[in-house]
């Protein structure tokens, strides 16, 4: 296997509108993350994912961008960016930014001309359609925020396609002018000297040239059959990276939900020359029958079967992202592990410990190094995301499911329980901004917060520093094989790695009950790496209190 830096390095993710605030409007800009690069230094992360900075209009904060080449006015300025930018190099900290390129806001320049007219020179910028017996959407496609994923337009008498809100039009991929404004646009920050990009949603931006109905789950179409992993995806990728990526040393991540194994070869394989990685969500996937809203939690042996399938069937093949949260996923501690008071610092160690041993790169979301949990919303006014305010209005306010069936469902999946303000100390707002916060700040953070971690050196904080430090030191993290134990088991997630005759052994109950454990012989005399509580591991037979892991070296 080859080596690389990015194979290496451990990814941290910044919501930038929830990160720091530095002017007291309550939302998080570019000063405010400059102002944070030596708490990010002291964690030892390599590589900072920020998430969108661009103009936009925030229909979904910042994934519906206006302008590719000015920063959002709320976060700064551009000679901001440069400062953090710089800032970060000379810590040697490297910035890897959100490409979101399968659509566009429908404020960006090209569609207000491309909806003009059927002239008009962006005319086919994006995929517009007549619609089907007069007045009716093309298909019967329904958009990842809900309703028809088709939204018609009176100035250009036709609908485009839009898989997310009607405020992102699709992007017409197949248009060569389309690509070359893309690559154009990404040779601009290269040369700026940014580190990466973060692909957004990369695996949907070509679409079939048919579009037929497709199966309805729930009120809608799906369209994934011809949308995602499209007929040219890998021919487009392959362009971008021959006339932009390969020029330069960066690190590409592609968002490809949905993605198997077989097809994760073709976006990351190690010659594959399209990504350096994928990024999957198949050990967080939710399909239930109120979508991906439910409140159950994933049974152990599952989650064991899909991260281990990935760890052993792209060994040596291909490279892929590690994560438990990001931004539109619920706080891990809440969702895989226990956020009670008794045992959120243990599981959120446990969760940690069982992530950071695998292979592939591991990426942290901002929070989730302090244990910060899911928020207690206490109704559908407080929330900001689009896709949770949609989600309610179609299957509560239209009395498809009674609130309170549907509620604890959006209590433990919305989005926004990632996005609440980072929680730096125990002062008001928990010191996220001197004004009013855009989104409400979890009431937990005088218990739950940077500035007590930081003291304390049993904190969350401490043990993902000792974690991230531990990958630095032995290349068995990085590259070693991959093989589960005790598969079955409904308790305790077991693994090792193997490297030049090197082993390690990961060990974590996930669950509230004490387990016992048979420590393999190999193990027996070997060194604790690391471990959230205290125990010996030198006994055979060991009993596992709730929550607790260790990692062994074999002796
Ligand atoms: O998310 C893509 C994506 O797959 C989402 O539909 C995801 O499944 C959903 O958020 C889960 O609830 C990316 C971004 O990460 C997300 O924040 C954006 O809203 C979306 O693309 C559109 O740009
Ligand atoms: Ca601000």
């Amino acid at each position: 296997m080859k080596r690389n830096w990015w194979k290496e390095a451990v990814v941290y993710q910044i919501y930038p509108r929830s990160f720091m605030d530095s002017n007291g409007d309550g939302i998080g800009d570019l000063k405010g993350i400059t102002s944070r690069l030596d708490y990010l230094k002291e964690l030892g992360i390599d590589v900072i994912w920020l998430s969108p900075v661009y103009q936009s209009p925030n229909d979904d904060n910042g994934y519906d961008i206006s302008d590719y080449q000015a920063i959002m006015e709320e976060f700064g300025t551009m000679e901001d960016f440069d400062e953090m930018l710089s800032q970060a190099h000379s810590r040697g900290l490297k910035i890897v930014m959100d490409l979101v390129v399968n659509h566009t806001s429908d404020e960006h320049r090209w569609f207000v001309e491309s909806r003009k007219s059927e002239e008009n020179p962006y005319h086919d910028y994006y995929i517009w359609r007549e619609g089907k017996n007069g007045n009716q959407p093309p298909n019967n496609w329904g958009s990842c925020f809900g309703g028809s994923a088709w939204q018609y337009d009176e100035s250009r008498q036709m609908y485009y396609l839009h898989l997310f809100s009607k405020k992102q039009p699709d992007l017409n991929w197949d248009n060569p002018r389309v690509r070359q404004e893309v690559f154009d646009m990404m040779r601009w920050w290269c040369e700026k000297g940014i580190d990466g990009f973060r692909m957004d949603v990369i695996s949907m931006i070509s679409k079939t040239e048919e579009m037929p109905d497709g199966e309805v789950h729930g009120l809608y179409g799906d369209f994934g059959p011809y949308c995602v992993h499209g007929p040219n995806v890998h021919r487009y990728l392959r362009e971008m990276n021959e006339q932009v990526l390969s020029k330069y040393d960066i690190m590409t991540v592609g968002e490809t939900s949905g993605v198997t194994v077989e097809q994760a070869k073709l976006y990351a394989g190690e010659d594959a020359h399209e990504l350096n990685m994928v990024f999957q969500f198949e050990h967080v996937d939710v399909h239930g029958k109120y979508g991906k809203w439910t409140d159950e939690k994933m049974p152990l042996s599952t989650l064991k079967e899909t991260l281990s399938r990935w760890q052993t069937q792209l060994y040596g093949k291909a490279w892929n992202s590690l994560f438990w949260d990001n931004h539109d996923q619920p706080r891990v501690v809440s969702r895989f592990g226990n956020d009670s008071p008794a045992f959120r610092e243990v599981s959120a160690k446990m969760l940690a410990t069982c992530l950071h041993m695998m292979q592939g790169t591991p990426y942290i979301f901002q929070g989730e190094e302090l244990g910060m949990t899911n928020y207690p919303f206490a109704g559908p006014e407080e929330f900001r995301d689009i896709e949770s305010i949609n989600a309610y209005r179609e299957w509560c306010e239209s009395k498809k499911v009674s609130h309170e069936e549907f509620w604890p469902c959006m209590l433990f999946t919305s989005r926004d329980n990632a996005r609440t303000p980072v929680q730096w100390d125990d002062s008001t707002n928990a010191g996220f901004t001197e004004g009013t916060p855009w989104i409400p700040v979890n009431p937990n953070y005088k218990d739950i917060n940077a500035r007590a971690e930081l003291e304390d050196p049993d904190s969350v904080f401490h043990y993902y520093q000792k974690l991230i430090a531990l990958r630095k030191q032995y290349p068995l993290i990085v590259y070693g094989k991959y093989e589960l134990l005790m598969a079955e088991d409904e308790n305790l997630f077991v693994y090792t790695r193997e490297l030049d005759g090197q082993k390690l052994l990961t060990v974590c109950n996930f669950s509230e009950q004490e387990q016992e454990f048979v420590i393999p012989e190999e193990f027996r005399n070997g060194e604790c790496l690391i471990c959230n509580l205290s125990n010996d591991y030198s006994r055979e037979a060991c009993v596992l209190k709730p929550y607790e892991a260790f990692v062994l070296l074999s002796s």
